[in-house]
């Protein structure tokens, strides 16, 4: 299913319902998650949880590793209400 990512696999992603994307926790729209951004989806997650999901330990969350850890069960999907 989930191969590569691929420009078209973005795009499919990208309309998925239900299936918060990196784009819809990243309120300050730079590209990457903090963790006040990530504890806005996820309030129960903490310090713990975030390096976890921050694979290259840089601080933020990018969408591919946001992702890999939605895709490994670290993390759970949240749903949108659109
Ligand atoms: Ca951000
Ligand atoms: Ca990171």
């Amino acid at each position: 299913m989930f191969k590569k990512i691929t420009a078209a696999t973005f795009a499919t992603a990208m309309i998925a319902p239900g299936f918060a994307m990196a784009e819809t926790m990243d309120t300050d729209g730079d590209g990457m998650v903090s963790m006040s951004e990530f504890q806005t989806v996820y309030p129960d997650a903490g310090a713990d949880m975030f390096s976890s999901v921050d694979t290259n330990s840089d601080g933020a969350l990018s969408e591919d590793e946001i992702a890999a850890a939605q895709e490994a069960g670290t993390l759970p999907e949240v749903m949108t209400d659109g």
